[in-house]
C-alpha cells in the first residue's frame, strides 16, 4: 500500500473514533487519533466528553507499557491540528514533544483563532515532520460546528424539512399529512441528538405540536428546544411546554405580552428584537450559552428567514413518497445537493453552504 493510502486508512479510523464523541463534546470539536508504529496501531483515542482529555493524549495514554519504546519512531494521526494553548487541558503540542513523536499527520487545521496553524508551525520548528490535508474535506466537515462557533461566533446551523417529490411541504388546502416514512422520522431523532439545540416557529408549534425530543436513541440526549412565539400566544397545553428535564426557550418579541409568573423549571422566556435582528439576538445568546449547533426544523417561513439572511451551513431535505395535487411550495436551497441517498421509501438530499467549498 502506498503511503498516501496508508495515511488515508488511518485517518478514516481517526474519523470513526471522533464520531463516537458526537453529542458529548460541544462546543469542542469531535476529534479522533491513532498512534501507529511498525505498521500497527499502538494506541487509539477520541475526545469523549467536553472538558476531558484530548484525543491524541488518550491515544498515547492507551499504548501498553511493552510498546512504549516504539513511540519515538511512531506516527501520530489526528483528525485535527493539535492544540497549543492551555484551555481546559494542557497543550497537546507539549505532549507530542515530550513523548518524542517524530511525525504527525492531520486532516485539517483547527481554525479557532488561538490555534489556526500555530501548532503546525511550532511542531515543525521543533523538528517534528507534519503532514497536513489528508482527506481534508471530510475532516473539515467533522470540524465545521466548532469552526462556525469559534470563527463566526454563532452555532453551526442545519436546516431540515420534508417535501414531496413535486416540491410541496404540505397539501393545499392545508392539512396535517405525513410526508416521510416512520423510518425517516426516526432518523430525524438521531439528527436531533447530534445537535445542541433545535428551533421551530410559532405555526409549526401550533399545528404539529411536536415534543422535539430525541426519543428513539437510548442514552442520546435531547437538545435545547427553542420555540418562536412572537406574541406569546401559544397555548400552555402544547407538548413543547412539557417534559420537565428538557431545557426550553420561548423567544418572543412583544413589548406588552408578559411571560407567565409561574413556570416549570428549565423553561426560559427570551425577549428579542423583531424580525431578522431577533434571529441575530438569539444566535448571540446561544453563543453566550456555549450552544454550538442548531437544527432548524421549520416551518417554511422560519427556514426562509434563515436562508434569506444566509445564516445556514447545511440543509437536510427528506423527499417523501406522499403526493399532493396542490400544495405549499418548499423553500429553494441555493446550492446543489452534496449527497443524495435512499432511506427506506424516502430519499435524503444533503446540501452544504457554498462557502463550505472554499
Ligand atoms: C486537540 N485535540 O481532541 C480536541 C481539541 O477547551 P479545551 O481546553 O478542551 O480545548 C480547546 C481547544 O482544543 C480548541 O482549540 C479546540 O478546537 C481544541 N480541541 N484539540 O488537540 C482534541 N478536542
Ligand atoms: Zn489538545
Amino acid at each position: 500500500m502506498d503511503e498516501l493510502h496508508l495515511h488515508e486508512r488511518y485517518m478514516r479510523r481517526c474519523f470513526d473514533l471522533a464520531r463516537l464523541g458526537g453529542g458529548k463534546v460541544s462546543p469542542n470539536p469531535m476529534v479522533g487519533a491513532v498512534l501507529v508504529g511498525q505498521d500497527r496501531i499502538l494506541g487509539e483515542g477520541y475526545h469523549r466528553q467536553y472538558g476531558e482529555a484530548h484525543a491524541e493524549v488518550q491515544a498515547v495514554a492507551a499504548v501498553p507499557p511493552s510498546l512504549r519504546p516504539l513511540i519515538p519512531r511512531s506516527t501520530l494521526y489526528i483528525s485535527l491540528e493539535p492544540c497549543c494553548v492551555y484551555g481546559r487541558t494542557p497543550p497537546c503540542t507539549q505532549m507530542i514533544l515530550r513523548e518524542g513523536i517524530p511525525r504527525v499527520v492531520i486532516s485539517t487545521l483547527d481554525t479557532s483563532p488561538e490555534v489556526n496553524g500555530k501548532s503546525v508551525a511550532l511542531l515543525r520548528e521543533q523538528g517534528v515532520e507534519v503532514i497536513s490535508g489528508i482527506l481534508e474535506r471530510e475532516g473539515r466537515e467533522l470540524f465545521a460546528p466548532r469552526d462556525r462557533f469559534a470563527r463566526l461566533q454563532r452555532p453551526y446551523i442545519t436546516l431540515k424539512f420534508a417535501r414531496t417529490e413535486e416540491g410541496f411541504l404540505a397539501p393545499l388546502p392545508l392539512a396535517r399529512q405525513p410526508i416521510s416514512s416512520a423510518a425517516a422520522q426516526r432518523l430525524v431523532h438521531r439528527w436531533r441528538g447530534e445537535h445542541d439545540s433545535i428551533l421551530i416557529g410559532y405555526r409549526t408549534a401550533l399545528t404539529d405540536d411536536p415534543l422535539l425530543t430525541n426519543r428513539f436513541f437510548p442514552g442520546g440526549r435531547s437538545p435545547l428546544r427553542i420555540v418562536l412565539d412572537p406574541e406569546l400566544q401559544l397555548p400552555a397545553k402544547l407538548r413543547v411546554f412539557q417534559a420537565d428535564d428538557v431545557p426550553t426557550w420561548i423567544v418572543y418579541e412583544s413589548a406588552t405580552a408578559k411571560p407567565p409568573e409561574e413556570k416549570r423549571p428549565g423553561l426560559v422566556y427570551f425577549r428579542s428584537a423583531p424580525g431578522m435582528q431577533g434571529v441575530l439576538d438569539l444566535l448571540g445568546e446561544l453563543r453566550n450559552q456555549k450552544v454550538s449547533s442548531l437544527l432548524v426544523e421549520g416551518g417554511a417561513a422560519v427556514i426562509r428567514r434563515f436562508l434569506e439572511a444566509d445564516l445556514w451551513d447545511e440543509a437536510r431535505v427528506l423527499v417523501g413518497s406522499a403526493h399532493f395535487a396542490r400544495g405549499l411550495p418548499a423553500p429553494a436551497i441555493p446550492s446543489h445537493p452534496a449527497a443524495e441517498y435512499a432511506f427506506g421509501a424516502d430519499r435524503i438530499l444533503r446540501y452544504r453552504h457554498p462557502a463550505f467549498e472554499r
